[in-house]
């Protein structure tokens, strides 16, 4: 490898995905780098070991980088910037960044920069769908799919980012044509002190950004920006003039911007309410744009749009009863919704939860969970937790593992009933991530 001389001395922390993705990228523009993972035996070493000298390789303890000279570093997500030894290079002036800040520096086309709580994945695909069946080339990454800097590219017309709060941390200057916090809610909180401080990192996607779109039911995604900044908001209630909500005649419910009516809810296939509120969401974004709405062509792909695997996904019915799975229901926040979505005015659902609660308060599901579910199934590392905080208002299972409660929910539901996999906590306890806790609870109910 060539190397272009300067004072900057960058390392790559971390070598999962994103720190690949940043030594890929540093190699490619002849950028010299060192790297260094805690793990004696990360998931990216193979290719990096080919785009990166061996002297320039530490790996099993992070303490490496206070004997390195270093001025900035690239760290992953998944790597606290409050770990001791960040925090001492930090007080010394080294700078902290990490992959999507070197995407900004070399991107040319305008950024959509879309974080929350819940939501973020839905609303990043139906942005970039809407844009592109708009005429336009847009492409999706970030916390979603490929790496934002596998992404660059000079035939892109816009890159529409999911952003997460650890991504948010490393980030100085975003400069987003559009940024979103679409709703927040507590997750993570065995990494932030506080909702403030994980609210406080949602905000950061807001500096410098050219428009803002916020949630109005809300108020911790109300931006703080200079007034000549404009603010658009959608809401799930009914719409103020220029604002994206939802009017409603009988059963027959329309998305709207202001009075005007823009798409029925029977020609759209996604089911819920926060759906509604997911593409409104999307509607504010491309009109923040600029982008004129070709209405045919989003109304078509709307029809056509069934969402992403592992968010309320219907598996199956079988005997009249319907088999959900929401896997991605990873914490209190997306748990409640897909309760709000798919209850009926009797309790109906079967709610499945446990695993990994992230240090997060449970409490704000008694309510959704009184009105909405028959039984509650609990498994995993926070089943006391759940069966503490759910036990007084529903019926408390306890099972080993998902076999054994799918095997119990099966001879319990009726007709009309809902069988819904929406955990509220992460997998990590028992699963490689939430898609490998899905495609297992998939396994297990089309094997009924
Ligand atoms: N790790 C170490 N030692 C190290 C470096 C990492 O033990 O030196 C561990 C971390 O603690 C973590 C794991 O390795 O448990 C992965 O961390 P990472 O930062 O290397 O992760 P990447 O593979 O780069 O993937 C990250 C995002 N992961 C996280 O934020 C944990 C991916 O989001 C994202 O798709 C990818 O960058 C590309 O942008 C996943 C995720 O779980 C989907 N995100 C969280 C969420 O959605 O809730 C935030
Ligand atoms: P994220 O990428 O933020 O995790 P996803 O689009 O993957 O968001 O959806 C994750 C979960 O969030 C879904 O399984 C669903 O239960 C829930 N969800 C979807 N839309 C909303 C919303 N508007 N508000 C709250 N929760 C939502």
């Amino acid at each position: 490898m060539s190397v272009i001389s300067s004072d900057r001395v960058r390392a790559v922390v971390g070598l999962g995905v994103s720190g690949v993705s940043c030594a890929r990228f540093l190699a490619s523009q002849n950028i010299d780098f060192y790297v260094i993972d805690s793990r004696e035996q990360p998931p990216g070493l193979e290719e990096i070991k080919k785009i990166c000298p061996q002297n320039k390789i530490f790996l099993g303890d992070l303490d490496v980088l206070l004997t390195l000279p270093v001025t900035e570093l690239y760290v992953s997500p998944g790597i606290p910037l409050s770990l001791p030894v960040l925090s001492q290079l930090s007080a010394k002036g080294v700078l902290m960044r990490g992959d999507v800040d070197l995407f900004c520096d070399y991107a040319n086309a305008p950024i959509v920069a879309i974080t929350g709580s819940n939501a973020k994945s839905t609303v990043t695909t139906l942005v970039t769908d809407m844009l592109v069946v708009s005429g336009y080339k847009a492409v999706a990454g970030g916390n979603l799919g490929a790496a934002a800097l596998d992404l660059l590219s000079d035939s892109v017309d816009y890159y529409v980012l999911e952003l997460s709060s650890f991504q948010l941390e490393t980030i100085s200057s975003l400069k987003a044509a559009v940024a979103t916090v679409l709703n927040v809610s507590e997750d993570h909180m065995d990494r932030y002190d506080s909702l403030y401080d994980y609210q406080r990192v949602k905000q950061r996607i807001y500096k410098h950004c050219r428009a803002a779109v916020c949630n109005k039911q809300d108020i911790l995604t109300v931006p703080l920006l200079p007034e000549r900044t404009p603010v658009s908001t959608f809401t799930t209630g009914i719409p103020d003039l220029k604002e994206f909500g939802l009017l409603s005649d009988g059963d027959d419910q329309w998305l709207c911007r202001g009075v005007e009516r823009l798409i029925n809810s029977s020609s759209i296939k996604l089911k819920g309410k926060h759906n509604y509120s997911n593409i409104l969401a999307a509607l504010s974004i491309l009109e923040m744009l600029n982008v004129p709405f070709k209405l045919e062509a989003i109304t078509q792909y709307l029809s056509e749009f069934e969402g992403l695997p592992h968010r309320c996904q219907t598996i199956r019915k079988i005997k009249g009863v319907t088999y959900v799975n929401d896997s991605k229901g990873t914490n209190v926040g997306a748990t409640i919704a897909a309760l709000e979505g798919l209850g009926a005015k009797e309790p109906n659902i079967h709610l499945i939860l446990g695993g990994d609660g992230k240090g997060a308060d449970f409490s704000p599901l008694i309510s959704p969970v009184n009105q909405f579910v028959k039984h509650a199934y609990l498994f995993g590392a926070d089943a006391d937790s759940l069966e503490f905080v759910l036990g007084a208002g529903v019926s408390c299972h306890r099972h080993e593992d998902l076999a054994s409660i799918v095997n119990a929910v099966h001879s319990f539901a009726q007709v009309g009933d809902i069988v819904l996999f929406s955990p509220a906590c992460a997998s990590f306890d028992m699963y490689e991530g939430y898609v490998h806790r899905g495609e297992h609870f998939m396994h297990l109910v089309r094997a009924l």
